[in-house]
């Protein structure tokens, strides 16, 4: 019996502590935990309604368009407002450009790291002017025989790194190209929400902007060099990583359990479905469904969990983070939940992309339940998804209005359910007075990263920890990569 803790897991937002014990050299029991508490959702309380959007956008640096939909969605339904189809297409535009620099950052920034050789690169002897410009940023010393890794490639955990050096060369050389990709999603970002992170123009009705010709085409020049780096370099090289590392297209299974609310309205309903897979079959969503437990988080129960009331000497709880359940049980969100419920609704666009990248990679689709196939997942989207933003920018019209007129209303309920870069995300509001009287949101990494439920079930990262092997000597690098793959946003799971 062994037990390895990663605390803090490093290379995240927000501070998220993963415990395991391992028997037999591998993962039997897995805790994960959120280790900090926000409040968003009492400091929404007694505002006015116009205002949760606003606020609830800062929750997150990095996915803060879906907060702000999510939120002018709530609003709307509360109070009887829907936005103009214009107003829907220019926040997939935006939410659209989110999605793309997020799933960017995710990999190359946050995740590839965990399977590259840095090591091997710097004890490399060449003069090799692309190596000796990889190293110039990629190291801590270089005089002598002490050469280390420089942050952000620290803390190093010790691992199978592979040996292929040129190909860890060419991955390493992406890292910051990534980063200019990353630039220009968020400059697109810009012209449409005015500002980034935390966007001005998305407001309950529609999108206050109204774009020129001249900044629609400027949005389109990003977005081709964006769409030519996904399909060049972004999923080529995910395909790549994952040959590298064929356990990984086994390891990190889980629940086999997956839940879309849908997102990206169009005029004939949701480009990607809502709805929900167990077992392979698929059904509709119902919202009804939805509830949070608390039974091992540091809340006060509450029967119709409309308060997040903090209990930190709660018995027996372990965590800062809820545990949404859908029908009382745990669902995997994020971009593979969203490709499987989207592949078994019969989207034919995905079937079409899923089904040709295992062929070429030559893996059965049940490789998809995996730590590469949520980065396939992911890498998939961004390419599907920055060929349809295309598509919608075609259909703008910048002569027209994009949002409905405000009319105040003093009472009303509803909730704003979307999909954000890592999965389904809901806000609830219930309007009293022409205020907010409560204010109630579930985010994805809340769903990911909960702790056990009620019935003592576990989480679905705990559940995809489950059966990971493990090095004698571990340091939990094993552990950090099957986390990782679900994308982790603790300041969001938290709120
Ligand atoms: Ni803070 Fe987020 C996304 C939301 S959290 S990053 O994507 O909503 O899972």
């Amino acid at each position: 019996m062994g037990k390895v803790t990663i605390d803090p897991v490093t290379r995240v937002e927000g501070h998220l502590r993963v415990s395991t014990e391992t028997k037999g050299g591998t993962i039997h029991q897995a805790r994960v935990a959120g280790e900090m508490y926000r409040g968003f959702e009492q400091i929404l309380a007694g505002r006015d309604p116009l205002d949760a959007p606003v606020i609830t956008q800062r929750i997150c640096g990095v996915c803060p368009v879906s907060h702000a939909i999510a939120s002018s969605r709530c609003v709307e339904n509360a109070l009887e407002l829907p936005p103009p189809l214009s107003g829907k297409l220019l926040r997939n535009l935006i939410l659209g450009a989110n999605f793309l620099q997020s799933h960017i950052l995710h990999f190359y920034q946050l995740s590839a790291l965990d399977f590259l050789n840095i090591e091997g690169i710097l004890s490399l002897k060449t003069r090799d002017p692309q190596l000796q410009e990889l190293k110039g940023w990629v190291v801590q010393e270089l005089d002598s025989n002490r050469i280390l890794p420089a942050a952000p490639f620290l803390p190093r955990l010790k691992g199978d790194y592979p040996a292929d050096l040129s190909w860890t060369q060419n991955l390493l050389s992406h890292y910051l190209q990534a980063l200019d990709m990353r630039r220009k999603a968020h400059s697109m970002i810009a012209l449409l929400g005015w500002k980034v992170p935390h966007v001005a123009s998305i407001v309950p009705g529609g999108v206050t902007c109204t774009p020129t010709y001249g900044e629609l085409e400027a949005f389109r020049g990003h977005l081709y060099i964006l769409r030519r780096f996904i399909e060049s370099v972004y999923l080529p090289d995910v395909m790549a990583t994952a040959k590298q590392f064929p356990d990984y297209t086994r390891l990190g299974t889980g629940l086999r359990r997956f839940l879309a609310f849908g997102a990206f309205p169009e005029a004939e309903g949701d480009w990607l479905p809502s709805g929900t897979v167990d077992s392979r079959s698929f059904s509709s969503l119902r919202e009804g469904e939805i509830r949070e437990e608390t039974a091992y988080s540091w809340y006060v129960d509450a029967p119709e969990q409309e308060t997040s009331l903090p209990d930190p000497e709660k018995e027996g709880a372990y965590s800062w983070i809820k545990a949404p359940r859908y029908g009382g049980k745990a669902c995997e969100v994020g971009p593979l939940a969203r490709l499987i419920v989207a592949y078994h609704a019969g989207q034919p666009s995905v079937k079409e992309m899923v089904d040709d990248c295992m062929n070429r990679l030559r893996l059965n689709h049940s490789a998809l339940k995996s730590v590469f196939g949520r980065h396939l997942a992911r890498a998939l989207e961004a390419q599907l998804l920055a060929r349809r933003m295309e598509v919608w920018l075609d259909q703008i019209d910048p002569e027209t209005s994009h949002v409905a007129e405000y009319v105040p209303r003093s009472q009303g309920s509803g909730s704003g359910l979307i999909e954000a870069p890592r999965g389904a995300l809901g806000h609830w509001i219930t309007i009293a007075e022409g205020r907010i009287a409560t204010y109630q949101c579930m985010v994805p990494s809340t769903w990911n990263f909960s702790p056990m439920g009620g019935r003592k079930d576990p989480g679905p990262v705990e559940s995809a920890l489950l059966g990971t092997p493990v090095a004698r000597d571990s340091q939990g690098l094993e552990a950090a990569r099957v986390v990782r793959s679900f994308d982790p946003c603790i300041a969001c799971a938290v709120h």
